[in-house]
């Protein structure tokens, strides 16, 4: 059984097993959703990162919580938008490599922010596209497991196009 949701708001106030950072490379913090999540986790969260030797494009890594209500962060780098192909199959690769990790620590309920739609400028529309196809196909590879995903969304554009394209 899964369930798939929509949230307007910020990421951090989610009560759920863990959430997804829209990180860099170095996994030493940022701007945006990375910059929100290590505030309100604290500075422990950066001192776990600072041990992790950084994350490739399309992989993930995952932490503690700490001060967050979700028990664990699951960090991953998203491409910055440079309009050839390996954007898409590295976008994809986020959400499926955040969803086995999460797997992999008996997570059952998710929130993902729209990775890569800020700062690295994907299209809002194609990345949406592809977050929902990725985890459908995840969901459905896993259909024996019980995982709530929640789409995290900052703004109402964004709300907006998960509406659309989710149907619910
Ligand atoms: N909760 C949920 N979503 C948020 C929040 C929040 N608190 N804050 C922003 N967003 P971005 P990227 C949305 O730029 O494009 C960082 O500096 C935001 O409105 O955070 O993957 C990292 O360190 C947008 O819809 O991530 C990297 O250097 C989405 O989250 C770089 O930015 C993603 O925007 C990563 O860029």
């Amino acid at each position: 059984m899964s369930k798939i949701q929509i949230d307007l708001g910020d990421i951090t106030r989610l009560d759920c097993d863990a959430i997804v950072n829209a990180a860099n490379k170095t996994l030493l913090g940022g701007g945006g959703v990375d910059g929100a999540i290590h505030r309100a986790a604290g500075h422990e969260l950066l001192n776990e990162c600072r041990t992790l030797g950084g994350c490739n494009t399309g992989e993930a890594k995952i932490t503690k919580g700490y001060k967050l209500k979700a028990k664990y962060v699951i960090h991953t780098v998203g491409p910055i938008y440079s309009g050839k192909d390996s954007d898409a199959t590295n976008l994809a690769n986020c959400y499926k490599n955040s969803l086995d990790l999460a797997k992999k620590y008996d997570v059952h309920s998710i929130a993902f922010p729209a990775i890569s739609t800020g700062v690295y400028h994907y299209p809002l529309e194609d990345a949406t596209k592809i977050a929902i196809a990725t985890v459908d196909t995840w969901l459905k590879n896993n259909s024996d497991y019980d995982m709530t995903i929640i789409y995290s969304c900052f703004d109402t554009k964004t709300y907006n196009m998960y509406k659309a394209y989710l149907k619910l």
